[in-house]
Order: structure tokens, then sequence, then C-alpha cells
């Protein structure tokens, strides 16, 4: 099962041919990257032996926990059956249609938003190209083609193609790339604790930060706009979580003027935040949803765009052919295991945990941190929970950011068999769903474990004061 003589080799190759996403290639190929070599449950293993609870769950998408046989047999049985076959020529394939309808019973509907059909990619980053693709010629079906700028916000990720990243707000990506592509532009995240002004509430704030939108709606011209998207939470940019008051004014906003609104739950969606899809959870009202992770749990690759009927009824109604579609939508092994992955989901009622007893008591313990004098606004939504690394946790005093305080946090981590993030000075996690009370308390264990070595730490550096 393990074998450390084995680890040397592996970085060997590793570093001598693998190019990793999101990473300083020569950097890696000095240290060796860790080879994570098995998985169960919430744990995962490296090629030494470590175990490491994994926080993250993956990449914010092994929602069910790792090993579930179900999956495997799913996509064994289904590439026996139908490995591949292309939905281009007027062809389909059940697992495709199945999935399509058992998503569009799980949307619920809100008002004329409600969501009856799907168009599938393999990625978050692919379904948010076609979002862009379909906003397009809905405007131009509609005789508005001039409405082409999407506003998105900074410090969103949407993906790491040329117009996911141009719709996602990282500046890092845009600087890399030349981009953002034309026509799409960038408003401030709700961000309470860096750009909250002297003695606003939070839920001043939140309203305020929405009318950053409608501020660039104007700047703009109303009628060159054609959509607004957004995470619920965003993830990547450090799990930031809105006030209260900022979903119900943006629906506001994007009302008054007509622009479509999406909805990118590639990490929000299926029992994330304790619902099927986020938007319920915040009872706003979009047109489309893009999702992607947690469909699959990570097992396989899929994504896709839950399209509401205001924009499916133009495509389909007016649009004649559609030029846009890739190789794997609607790929039969990827929807098949989307499925088995459901049927768990909703025979263990993860998501109706999530927003239930298990939430609460995640909450409850996560907030817990607050009490530890190296954080400041621990908070979690569902099963996604963030806080800041802060000097002081009264005066909410902030380390310089290139101290990189986030990253001293993460290797302790590592070292204690943790893995939860770091996004600047903020650490987040997203476990696994199908984490139990008693996972929890272990998981609280190790975050508490590092927080008291981190401080050490930083106190042996003379970045910290030795009186906290
Ligand atoms: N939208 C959102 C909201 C995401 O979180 C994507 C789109 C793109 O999905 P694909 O499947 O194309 O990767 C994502 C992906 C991180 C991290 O560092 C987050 C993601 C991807 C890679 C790294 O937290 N989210």
């Amino acid at each position: 099962m393990t074998n450390p003589m084995h680890t040397p080799s592996i970085q060997e190759l590793d570093s001598a041919h693998y190019l990793h996403p999101f990473t300083d290639f020569k950097d890696l190929s000095g240290r060796g990257a860790k080879v994570v070599t098995r998985a169960e449950g919430i744990y995962v293993w490296d090629s030494e032996g470590h175990q490491l609870l994994d926080a993250m769950s993956g990449l914010w998408c092994v929602n069910v926990g790792y090993g579930r046989r179900e999956l495997a047999q799913a996509a064994f049985d289904q590439m026996l059956k139908l490995p591949y076959y292309n939905s281009f020529f007027q062809t389909t394939n059940e697992p495709a249609v199945r999935l399509a309808a058992r998503l569009a019973s799980l949307a619920p509907k809100v008002g004329d938003r409600s969501f009856n059909h799907v168009f599938y990619s393999s990625s978050g980053s692919e379904s948010n190209d076609s979002n862009v693709r379909m906003v397009r010629r809905y405007w131009d079906l509609l005789g508005q083609p001039q409405r082409k700028v999407i506003i998105s916000r900074h410090n969103a990720y949407h993906g790491s193609t040329m117009a996911g990243a141009s719709l996602g707000g990282m500046s890092g990506m845009h600087a890399q790339g030349d981009l953002p592509i034309p026509n799409i532009v960038h408003i401030d995240q709700p961000y309470y604790l860096d750009k909250r002004q002297e003695g606003e509430s939070e839920a001043d704030f939140g309203l305020r930060s929405a009318r950053w939108l409608e501020d660039k709606i104007l700047e703009i011209g109303p009628d060159k706009v054609a959509a607004f998207i957004a995470e619920p939470v965003q993830g990547a940019g450090g799990v930031i979580i809105p006030p209260a008051s900022y979903w119900p004014e943006i629906q506001r906003i994007v009302d008054k003027y007509g622009i479509l609104l999406i909805s990118d739950e590639v990490i929000c969606a299926f029992g994330r935040l304790g619902y099927w899809f986020a938007y319920e959870r915040f009872g706003y009202k979009p047109d489309l949803v893009t999702f992607a992770k947690g469909i699959t749990s990570g097992y396989i690759p899929l994504g896709g765009v839950m399209v509401g009927n205001r924009v499916a009824e133009v495509l389909i109604e007016k649009g004649g052919e559609f030029n846009h579609g890739y190789t794997y939508s609607g790929h039969p092994v990827a929807c098949a295991v989307a499925l088995a992955n459901l049927d768990i989901m909703e025979r263990e009622q993860l998501p109706q945990k999530v927003r239930g007893e298990l939430g609460a008591y995640f909450a409850s313990r996560y907030a817990e941190l607050n009490a530890h004098p190296l954080v400041a606004m621990a908070q979690t939504c569902g099963f996604v929970g963030g806080f800041v690394l802060v000097k002081n946790s009264t005066t909410l005093e902030r380390f310089a950011p290139d101290l990189s305080v986030g990253m001293v946090c993460r290797r302790f981590c590592f070292e204690n068999g943790l893995i939860m993030r770091a996004v600047g000075d903020r650490m987040i996690v997203a476990p696994p769903l199908v984490m139990t009370p008693t996972d929890i308390d272990e998981l609280m264990r190790r975050i508490f474990l590092v927080l008291d070595l981190t401080q050490k730490e930083l106190q042996r550096l003379g970045w910290l004061s030795e009186s906290l």
C-alpha cells in the first residue's frame, strides 16, 4: 500500500514531465510534490503514509466523501454498456437525459424563473464560457445586440479558460493573459472586513456594496448591460459570505434594469450550502446557474448550466441552431456517476443535514475559533467556513500582506494532518458533507492545534507580540 522508496522516483518523473495548474514549476521541482496515493471517507493519505483530514473536499468537490463504491460501480456499468456517444447529430443517451430531468426536478421554481433545461460541459470553466455564449445569443435574438457587457466582481473565481478567467476577478490571472477579454467589467466584492466604513453595520454595508452594481450599470449605460455573474458565496476568493441584505438588493437592481442574473454555483450547489442549489438559501432568482464539482462529487469531470425558462424559451423558439457545444457534452459515464451521486445525497439527506442540526453544530464549533487570539470573523455558511488571521483580534489589526501569514499557517496544517486552504491572510475550509459531529470535533482539534503552533512561530519571528 505505502512504499516510501517509491516517492522520490514519482517526484522526479513529476518534475520532469508534469506542469501543474497554478504552480511555480521551478519552485515545485526543487521541493518535490506531495504524492497523494489513496483516500477514504474524509481522509487522504500521501505516499509516506501520512494521514490528512481533507477539510477542502479535494478542491471543494468531494461532497459525499471518498471511497464510494457505488460511484465506481455506476461508471463501470456505464462504460461497459455505452462508454461514449455524442449528442451533436440528433442523438442522445439515457444517463444524460435522466440527469437533465432530475436536475430540473431538484431546482426550485421561483416565479417565472423555473429551470427545465440543462446544457452540459465537463467543467465549471467551460460552463461559464457557455454562459457568455448563451447570454450574447439571447440578447441578439431579442434584437438588442448592443447588450454585450457582463458585470462580475473583483476576486471572483469563474474558471481558467479565456472567458472564465475574464469573468473572474483575479488580478494575477488577468495580468498573465491580457485579460479580461472585451465587454467584461468588475465591481468590488462584498467583503465587510476590508471595505466597511467607520461605524457601518453589516446590513448597511450589504446594501451599499450591492449598489456598486447599480453604479456600474449607470456608468456603462443600462441598455448595454447583458448580465451580472456572481458566486452566492465567493469561494476561491476566500469564502466571502455576503451580508444578508446583499442578495435581495442585487435582485432588485437586476430586475430594475432587466439584466440577466447568473449564479455561479460550481462550489455552492449540491448541498454545500444546505440546498440543492444555493440561490434557494439566499432567495434570489437567477436566469442561469453554473454547476460542476459536487454534481459528481469530483469522481469524474462534469459541468453544465441550468438554463432558466426566460433564456431557454428564446433560444429554443427563436434561436435556430446554437453553434456551440463540446465533445463531452452529456458524457454518458459522467452523467451515470452524477445520477448515482445524487442518489447517495438524497438517501443520506446531505443537503438537509447541512442546513439542519449538523450545519448548526459545525457553525457553533467553528465560531469557537473567534476566542483564539489570532482569529477574527470565523464564520460558516452551510459547509464552507473562513476566518482571518489577525495581529489583534480586538482591534482587528492585520498582518502586512507580504508576510504571507496564511502560508505559515498552511505549513503547520500539512505537518499536522490537516488540509485547510490559505487565501492571503484568510484560512478557509469546505469539508465533505458526510462529516459526523465526531469528525467535526476532530477537525476543530486540528485547527486549534495549528493555530497555537502558528501563534508560537509568528512570535518567534517577531511578527506577533509575546504578550498575547
Ligand atoms: N466557478 C467557480 C465558482 C469555481 O469555484 C470554476 C468556476 C471553474 O471550474 P473548473 O471545473 O473549470 O475548475 C470554479 C473552480 C481554489 C480553486 O484555489 C477553486 C476552483 C478551481 C481551482 C482552484 O480554491 N474553483
